[in-house]
């Protein structure tokens, strides 16, 4: 029992020596190559790596860096502004998200993309860019309450929030805009839920908005604004017993939905696809621009 104590504050004590020498580099990004989301001994300063092109991408040595075979996780423990128009890293672990994040000039790129992991953006962060900002995950993607998400210039300007075979979980109070596409999506066949919480504004000035799923769709007390809107559930495996098709589920209440000079299209695919609009305006150029398609539809 001693001795165990012992080795603990030894471990601890060891622990913040290392932490503290490398306290000079702690708030850049960085690859994390242990996975404990804290700047240490082994991991790499991206600093240089995204100082020199705005690009990382873990599969390729680069400034330091060498790939190695496990996960490697990428994190931005503050704010972080690249100056060379663009910020793109791809990497096989999770990315994760503590300050906020823009890309200098006009058209600013920025792409984080997780090929084997997840992507997170802690609460009340803005992440802008010129032109185009994507999150894009294997896994789940969560933004957390109060984010702001802006793509700020011209028609193609685009913000694509995307889970491939996981959950895109989007918070409270958050702000979504682009000028052109917003796409909010999981993996039509192996994607879980969308959900957006109360508070939330999603806006396209003069594209179309698309918040898709391969599981349930689920949104709340949120405003959605876009010339286009398209939202739906398809049926997929992950919905359905037995290997069967599952039918979708897609909830959208409380809410106003527009698309004042184009078209509202909602869908729940599969036998029993329920659509739930409790509650929620929907509104386009005409009546019979907002189509409702699902076996179900409760308003
Ligand atoms: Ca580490």
């Amino acid at each position: 029992m001693m001795r165990k104590t012992l080795l603990t504050s030894m471990a601890l004590a060891v622990g913040l020596m290392a932490r503290g020498a490398f306290a000079a580099d702690a708030t850049g990004p960085f690859a994390d190559l242990d996975n404990d989301g804290v700047f240490g001994p082994g991991d790499v300063s991206l600093t240089k790596a995204l100082g020199n092109d705005g690009v990382f991408d873990s599969s390729r040595a680069d400034a330091g860096y060498q790939p190695v075979d496990g996960k490697v996780d990428v994190v931005f423990p503050a704010r972080y502004v690249s100056k060379k128009r663009v910020l793109v890293v791809k990497t096989n672990g999770d990315i994760s998200v503590h300050g906020g994040l823009g890309a200098a000039g006009n058209g600013g790129v920025i792409v984080l993309l997780s090929t084997g992991g997840a992507v997170h953006v802690d609460g009340s962060l803005r992440l802008t860019t010129d032109s185009v900002l994507q999150l894009i995950g294997l896994g789940d993607v969560v933004v957390g309450d109060g984010v702001q998400l802006l793509a700020k210039s011209g028609d193609f300007s685009m913000v694509s929030i995307a889970s491939q075979d996981g959950n895109v979980h989007i918070g409270s109070n958050v702000n979504i805009g682009a000028q052109g596409l917003v796409e909010i999506t999981t993996g039509d066949q192996t994607g879980g839920v969308v959900e957006v919480g109360p508070g939330s504004r999603v806006a396209s000035g003069g594209g179309s908005a698309r918040l898709t799923a391969g599981n349930d769709v689920s949104l709340t007390g949120m405003k959605l604004s876009a010339q286009n809107v398209l939202i739906g559930s398809h049926a997929s495996p992950r919905t359905g017993r037995a290997g069967a098709m599952g039918p979708g589920y897609t909830t959208v209440r409380s809410s106003l939905v527009k698309a004042p000079h184009g078209q509202v299209h909602i869908f729940a695919d599969g036998d029993g696809g329920t659509i739930d609009v409790t509650k929620t305006a929907l509104q386009a150029e005409s009546r019979d621009q907002v189509t409702l398609d699902a076996d179900i539809i409760v308003r």
